[in-house]
């Protein structure tokens, strides 16, 4: 691994970063914008479909520069090398870490360990189109030769979000009479939900798991497959219902499942990072091989401005930064990520994962305490939330730094909802950047004609300090091509910061302890005693619902 540049420059570039931060902590924006009239163009930029505008931050020249020097003394460009050259980047897993290498093309050269992975991505892409040019066509056939109209794709985590998000935010461009499903709670209600209704005669799964030893995605395979077997009454109709995504060749056959209905990837693809991969075959059935393509080139294209472009115009580089100075200077602790797009409801739960299981981490990669991690992300569409949390992002004492995310065309033009979303999404950035003083609300309830004594006793409330942070991305319409882009981004911020946090982004130890305890106590529920292993509460919880299983299954027998 590319080593970084001396501990003294990473530090002084702290230091200058802090300076500015505590320069900057009265400075509003409305100034920052009366003072400096190309500012709105000088904060903003096209990457590939996206544009940004990054002017409505609480940074002038002097603190931008600040964080780049921050970004070059971190060894960012070192970094971003190691990942493209396919070196080991994710150290304590001991893997490359390859996503990029899904979506560089046919013509592309991706060394992993001193193999070119470039033939095997692009075969196992040809095999996808195969496939589901076949099941789009109805050339593929459930077992009493019917065609399919819905696929169901089991997984969980990066399994699951990543495809789930992109077929919402896609789904203008399914074919019409193949729906896809998607079940990864373990909850029986999430499957018992989903298969009701449907036609097993004329239902595809994936069973999508990079490992194929996950608890929830087995459990719910295991289901289906017993849903079918007794609607079909026949074991052989597994072959033509089954399909799976995985590297666990093994696995798949234990499972039942012919490999030669498994599309395959790679230990360098991370969960939360793979939907580039097979595991975006349930896209791929939805919108069609070549709309899939136009996703993989969307992002391409992201992957080649990150590679390319001087740090200072380097969107990633740049909003990776941004968030970084706010948790460093100001205290922020989450971010927002608010889509005026229907389509894109899922993408704040697909960024939580890509985030937090990224640089939610305790150490740096070398073992130290980490000083800093990444925030906590969330996020509705736009202008639901507005009617819900956005009070607290304009007056409530956190510090929020905002994304809107925004197409200038709807695919579905009704009337004049369109312009009242545009009008919404700039409003907010602007009510959010300046805010309202003091003066201005005793104006207006001076103007409403209330006595001096009752307007002052109100206008505290009505007084909104602004200066709160937002980035705006706008893209033409939301296709393939600009989803793809707009995903790529995201992954390459959360890189940068990984970098700047100087943790491993590209593990997720922290989700292994709840595994280990959930099979002891499942266990345990299924009549197991271990009392001695738990605190007192945690034994308090396993008696009372195992007394409670215990009276629900007397009531249900009816003894
Ligand atoms: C993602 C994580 C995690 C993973 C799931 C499912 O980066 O590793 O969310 O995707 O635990 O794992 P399998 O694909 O192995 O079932």
């Amino acid at each position: 691994m590319t080593s970084k540049p001396s501990s003294l420059d990473l530090d002084d570039a702290w230091a200058h970063v802090d300076v500015a931060g505590t320069r900057m902590v009265d400075v509003h924006m409305r100034t920052l914008f009366a003072e400096d009239p190309g500012r709105a163009q000088r904060f903003s930029m096209d990457a590939g479909p996206l544009f940004a505008d990054f002017s409505k931050h609480r940074v002038d020249d002097a603190a931008f520069s600040t964080l780049m020097a921050l970004v070059a003394a971190a060894g960012l460009e070192e970094y971003r090398a190691a990942m493209f050259r396919g070196e080991h980047i994710n150290s304590t897993e001991g893997r490359a870490v390859g996503h990029v290498a899904l979506r560089a093309g046919a013509d592309a050269t991706f060394v992993v360990d001193g193999v070119n992975v470039m033939p095997e991505v692009t075969d196992v892409l040809a095999r996808m189109r195969t496939f589901t040019d076949a099941v789009r066509t109805g050339a593929w056939q459930g077992h009493t030769g019917e065609t399919i109209t819905d696929v169901v794709n089991i997984g969980i985590g990066g399994s699951d979000l990543g495809p789930l998000m992109v077929c919402e935010a896609l789904a203008h461009f399914g074919r019409e009479g193949l729906r896809a499903h998607f079940v990864s709670n373990v909850d029986g209600t999430h499957i018992a939900k989903t298969l009701t209704g449907l036609n097993p005669a004329r239902t595809l799964f994936i069973i999508a798991s990079k490992t194929f030893t996950t608890q929830e995605t087995l459990t719910n395979a295991h289901s289906a497959r017993r849903w079918l077997v007794e609607a079909l009454g026949d074991e052989d109709s597994v072959a033509r219902h089954f399909v799976a995504v995985s590297t666990n060749e093994a696995g798949v056959r234990d499972f039942g499942i012919d490999p030669r209905n498994m599309f395959g990837f790679w230990d360098w693809v991370g969960g939360r990072y793979s939907l580039w991969s097979a595991i975006g075959l349930p896209i791929a059935c939805h919108i069609g091989m070549d709309h899939f393509e136009s996703l993989l080139r969307g992002a391409r294209e992201m992957d080649q401005h990150f590679a390319s472009e001087p740090l200072e115009q380097n969107l990633p580089v740049i909003l990776g930064a941004l968030g970084v100075w706010y948790g460093r200077c100001h205290d922020a602790r989450s971010h927002a990520v608010l889509p005026y797009d229907q389509y894109l409801h899922r993408l704040p739960a697909f960024l939580q994962q890509l985030d937090m299981e990224s640089n939610g981490k305790r150490v740096t990669a070398t073992g130290e305490p980490a000083s800093a991690t990444g925030p906590i992300v969330w996020g509705e569409p736009g202008t639901n939330g507005q009617h819900a949390f956005y009070q607290l992002l304009h007056q409530g004492t956190h510090l929020v730094p905002v994304d809107f995310i925004v197409p200038a065309r709807s695919l579905n033009p009704v009337g004049e909802h369109h312009s009242i979303l545009l009008a919404n999404c700039i409003a907010q950035s602007e009510a959010l950047m300046r805010g309202k003083t003091m003066g201005e609300v005793l104006d207006e309830l001076r103007a409403l004609g209330l006595s001096e004594a009752d307007a002052a006793a109100l206008a505290p409330h009505k007084v909104f300090e602004g200066n709160r942070p937002s980035t705006t991305l706008v893209v033409e319409c939301l296709d393939p091509h600009a989803l793809g882009a707009l995903i790529a981004l995201y992954e390459h911020k959360v890189f940068v910061q990984g970098v700047l946090f100087g943790i491993n982004s590209f593990d997720q130890w922290g989700v292994e302890l709840g595994k280990q305890l959930a099979k002891v106590i499942e266990r345990e529920l299924d009549g197991e005693t271990n009392p001695q292993a738990h605190d007192a509460s945690t034994n308090a919880l396993v008696a009372r619902l195992k007394r409670q299983v215990a009276s629900t299954a007397r009531v249900d027998s009816g003894t």
